[in-house]
């Protein structure tokens, strides 16, 4: 079938769209919409049939009542040993639960969405200054998912924070809002703080079929010292409301890099995981965290526990504003699987991986689906 085939009968009829430059498309879609108020989804962001988020009903239904949630206060209790249980179930099975009881004060959570939200309101010149296709810049504004390679854009903007060493990079952060750097700062380390407590806990779930638990436990506290200095990657999305939300996407199918992401959500679904083959809506329960688990931590637990693969559907009523934290081992050290979970029966899975390598990867190849960890497996007789 032809591109134009595929776009099927309902496909652009907008007399404008002619009038919409490449260089405009780059400016990002809350410019677009801002700018140009368009009425239909110009072609640049309409997916192949293949790929729209075509719902069945069965989907439909389907929702989070099934998803694993953890009571984070529960884990820190008498409860832990069965709390860890639920954990690893949650691991191997979804590769995603929701944290609730966390710790981290509601103001802090709504501090940070209320600023992601009036920083992506702020003029166009003001957002661009942040604009570059410099994956190494500590602070990084963009649209789409890779918008250097992608040939249809998804319906999304965005803005990377590199938060490691924090004290470092906040200099570099935006100065307006004028409470920017001081409410992203107070996020930044309440959110790497629970990611060592749930780094934490998730290697205990791990270690607990090991025969050895002393060494263990010393080999689980020296992981968790690389941790305290592990890279924190802060993404700021925005996903205005948009005229066809069935044509497109607010992102890709894509696991993420790291360990652990944990993701604020704000009221508005959007946020689906593959699991048995079907999209499920993650529904925000509010004042949660959703925690993906990323591509390092398939690797590290040598298959055991599994990055999930997910995606971002747009809705034409409202916008939707997320924070995601990325959080895994320092910039600089190899991950490779745990030797404490390899053996005869259970051999080595994956190639050592470090950041360059995933970096030369984005530069080079499609980040979509699982296949940047797909290209670090070793082929294993079972
Ligand atoms: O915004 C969301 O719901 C998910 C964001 C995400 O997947 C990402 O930033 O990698």
């Amino acid at each position: 079938m032809s591109p134009a085939m595929e776009m099927g009968a309902e496909s652009w009829e907008n007399e404008d769209e002619d009038q919409i430059s490449e260089a405009k498309y780059q400016q990002g879609v809350k410019h677009l919409c801002d700018n140009i108020g368009i009425k239909r989804l110009p072609r640049k962001y309409i997916l192949p049939i293949s790929e729209r988020p075509i719902f069945k009903n069965a989907e439909k239904n389907a929702n989070c009542t099934n998803l694993p949630i953890i009571d984070f206060a529960q884990l820190q209790g008498s409860n832990r040993s069965q709390v860890l249980k639920n954990l690893s179930k949650a691991c191997e099975e979804n590769g995603l639960f929701q944290l609730v009881n966390h710790g981290i004060p509601r103001d802090v959570l709504n501090s940070m969405r209320d600023v992601t939200r009036r920083f992506f309101e702020l003029p166009y010149e003001e957002r661009s200054q942040y604009m570059s296709a410099d994956m190494g810049n500590l602070v990084r504004y963009g649209t789409s998912f890779n918008q250097n390679k992608d040939g249809v854009f998804t319906w999304r903007d965005f803005l990377k924070l590199t938060c490691n060493p924090l004290s470092d990079a906040i200099p570099h952060f935006p100065t307006f809002p004028l409470d920017f750097r001081t409410v992203v700062a107070t996020y930044a380390k309440e959110t790497k703080f629970l990611s060592i407590m749930l780094m934490e806990a998730i290697l205990e779930s791990l270690g607990l079929g090991c025969d050895d638990i002393n060494n263990t436990k010393m080999e689980e506290d020296d992981i968790l010292k690389e941790f305290q200095d592990g890279s924190h990657l802060m993404i700021l999305n925005c996903y205005p409301s948009c005229p066809q939300p069935d044509l497109t996407l607010g992102m890709p199918p894509h696991s993420d890099y790291g360990f652990i992401t944990l993701l604020l959500q704000d009221n508005v679904p959007g946020l689906q995981i593959e699991h048995d083959g079907n999209w499920i809506t993650v529904e925000p329960i509010p004042n949660s965290f959703v925690v993906n688990l990323g591509d390092h931590l398939e690797i590290f637990s040598n298959g055991k526990y599994k990055s999930v693969l997910h995606r971002v559907m747009v809705n034409s009523l409202r916008s939707r504003i997320t924070v995601a934290s990325l959080h895994s081992l320092p910039w600089a050290t190899t991950v490779r699987p745990w030797s404490r979970l390899i053996n005869e029966a259970n051999p080595k899975r994956y190639m050592d991986t470090d950041f360059t390598t995933f970096l030369a990867y984005i530069t080079s190849c499609e980040p979509k689906k699982k296949n940047f960890l797909e290209s670090r497996k070793l082929i294993t007789r079972q």
